[in-house]
């Protein structure tokens, strides 16, 4: 099996931190989005979406999404589950892994594509609306303080996806110079710990 992945993308470092904390080898296969190289007729064939991260098995099945793939690993490996370890701690990651997709990943991201024109070959980005988006990835930030200043992680003591996908959401923000307010102290020392893990490097 392996992994097809864009090295600086958000998105594939998620799998990438979510495998490394697994303890999971894995072959991955660069693929350069800036080029369009995810757009080929026989990329499509494999991924619809033409996104990535994907993962390919060694039966040709092919399986989008980051949470997918990292559900994928969560279910054959069940060794140091980062998804949760009961239904409620379950409900809880999915909770959270949700917030941080729909009120940071999501708004960074339309904020890169929207004011960079990265991907002005195939989008038609709205300068505006990644301005919009942007502000509302900081507004956001004063949540996650708050939330900070009474737990560890995002839930609770457990380190689980969700803080993966934060420190990954927060990371990709820098290129569109988002930064975390330093009077957000209790963010910022989440984000010390969640940092200096091995995985991060991935
Ligand atoms: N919902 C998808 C989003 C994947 C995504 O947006 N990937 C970006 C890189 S982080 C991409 O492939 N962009 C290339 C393009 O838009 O052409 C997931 O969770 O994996």
């Amino acid at each position: 099996m392996k992994i097809y992945q864009t090295h600086m993308a958000p998105n594939p470092r998620r799998v990438r931190m979510f495998l490394a904390e697994k303890n999971i080898e894995m072959d991955y296969q660069e693929v350069d989005i800036a080029a369009g190289d995810n757009l080929t007729p026989e990329m499509r064939a494999k991924n619809p979406t033409t996104k990535v991260p994907f993962l390919e098995l060694d039966d040709g099945t092919c399986i989008g999404e980051t949470v997918a793939i990292c559900r994928y690993f969560e279910e054959i490996k069940s060794e140091n589950p980062l998804m949760g370890r009961t239904a409620l701690e379950k409900a809880q990651v999915e909770m959270w892994q949700r917030r941080i997709e729909f009120h940071l990943l999501l708004p960074v991201s339309m904020c890169f594509v929207h004011t960079t024109g990265y991907f002005k070959d195939r989008m038609k980005p709205v300068v505006e609306w990644g301005d919009i988006s942007g502000q509302n990835a900081v507004t956001y930030f004063e949540e996650l303080n708050e939330h900070f200043s009474q737990s560890s992680y995002l839930v609770d003591d457990y380190f689980s996806i969700a803080d993966i996908t934060l420190l990954c959401s927060i990371d990709f923000a820098r290129v569109v110079k988002i930064r975390i307010n330093e009077e957000y102290t209790h963010l910022l020392d989440w984000y010390a710990r969640v940092s200096s893990r091995s995985s991060a490097s991935a």
